[in-house]
């Protein structure tokens, strides 16, 4: 058992450090309260090479492993989580997926560019009545020949407007059920597709999320990623992932409201002392940092086996759940922490708070992580 981080590790972590406070900092309420899209920040990600970290460098990505991806994930989350949600979903969710089962010719065509940020992807895998319950697709993608055809509407998308390419889960055959369910790469200018407004959300405001709507949407059957039916594990192997980066974003939201608590209670005077001083908030910042070491290990955890070719369906599922939950308790401690100031946008808490709550959500609620725990404990 080893529990410190190699020089390389060390490396990436504080380049993350330094490039969140001096790059993603300035501006962040603005961008937060206008729902401005983060665009010069992602191109500056992109070029640093935070937007495809464990793409093989062959494909122009960083080639690392995902230690080294949680770790920058954490740092960029202390500071502004739409970024790293926008990062989360490029690296885990659109690169790997297709690097772990797409064709030479998707690999060799999507990630270089990919990988850059000279293109970012989305995941398009919910709709209006299929959420948690992912089997139930109504998307469809018929079987033409030489192409499919899409149709239907996803929702929540992460990245809508500004993906140039949509990773689409779709059901070809529906007697079939799930095993008649098919992933495509959509590039976003084909004829018949339509992206909704952004939408106006509680937390992660900067991040893009829009519905987009797929009508008679030629798609190339090469397009198509693995065998015909392969869509819902592709979907479910991808997600796997996605959880871990989610999680970390989760630990990040977390310790950086704890870092401003910390400061915040060493300033902080009432009673003629700083308020650290009083139990009441010692002993919050000491369960906001054991519960954080928690949640950097469940993460690391699941991390690790991942590289280590071990099943992390389970540990990534524990620790989304757990930094999901923390996130929440510790952000919503920090408000209180910070008291009147801890409610006004100038102390980030608010913010911090506000974007934890997607964490319980997205890329399967908390409740859906249950159900993949139990499962997988009661198999
Ligand atoms: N890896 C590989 N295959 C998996 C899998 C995984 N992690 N999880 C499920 N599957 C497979 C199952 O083995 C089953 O295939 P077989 O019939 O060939 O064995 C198939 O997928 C269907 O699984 P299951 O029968 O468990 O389906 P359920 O509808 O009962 O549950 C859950 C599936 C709930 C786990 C799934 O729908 C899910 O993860 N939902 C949440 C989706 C989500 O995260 N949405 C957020 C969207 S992205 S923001």
């Amino acid at each position: 058992m080893n529990f410190t981080f190699s020089s390389e590790h060390k490396l990436i972590q504080e380049t993350a450090k330094e490039f969140a406070n001096n790059e993603l900092l300035k501006g962040v309420i603005d961008r937060d309260e206008n729902k401005t899209f983060p665009k010069d920040q992602i191109k500056m990600m992109g070029e640093m090479g935070f937007l495809g970290m464990m793409v093989d460098p062959k494909y122009g990505g960083g080639g690392m492993d995902t230690i080294s991806y949680v770790l920058a994930m954490e740092e960029i989350s202390k500071i502004d989580a739409s970024c790293s949600v926008i990062m989360s979903v490029n690296n885990s969710l659109v690169c790997w997926g297709i690097e772990k089962f797409g064709s030479d010719a998707q690999k060799e065509k999507f990630l270089p560019k990919l990988a850059r940020g000279n293109m970012i992807g989305a995941f398009c895998l919910s709709e209006p009545e299929a959420g948690s319950d992912a089997t139930s697709q109504k998307t469809t993608a018929i079987d033409k020949g030489d192409h499919y055809l899409i149709n239907g509407t996803k929702n929540w998308i992460t990245n809508g407007s500004t993906a140039s390419i949509y990773l689409v889960i779709a059901q070809t055959d529906v007697e079939k059920g799930h095993k008649g369910i098919n992933a495509f790469i959509v590039e976003k200018d084909s004829a018949g597709i339509t992206v909704g407004p952004r939408e106006n959300k509680l937390g992660i405001r900067s991040s893009d999320t829009t519905s987009i709507m797929f009508s008679d949407v030629q798609v190339p059957k090469e397009n198509r990623i693995g065998e015909d039916g392969f869509g819902f594990k592709f979907a479910m192997k991808t997600l796997e992932g996605g959880r871990i980066g989610i999680a970390s974003q989760a630990l990040g939201i977390a310790s950086g409201a704890y870092e401003l608590c910390l400061k915040y209670a060493q300033e902080r005077k009432a009673f003629g002392k700083e308020i650290y001083k009083h139990q009441a908030i010692s002993f919050m910042l000491a369960d906001m940092a054991t519960e954080i070491d928690c949640a950097r290990l469940l993460c690391l955890k699941a991390a690790w086996q991942k590289d280590n070719n071990i099943n992390y369906a389970e540990a990534s599922s524990m620790a989304k759940l757990y930094c999901a939950e923390k996130a929440m308790k510790i952000t919503t401690d920090a408000v209180q922490i910070h008291g009147g100031y801890g409610f006004v946008k100038e102390y980030h808490v608010e913010r911090l708070m506000r974007d934890a709550k997607i964490t319980q959500i997205y890329e399967g609620t908390s409740e859906i992580q249950k159900l993949v725990i139990s499962r997988s404990i009661l198999k």
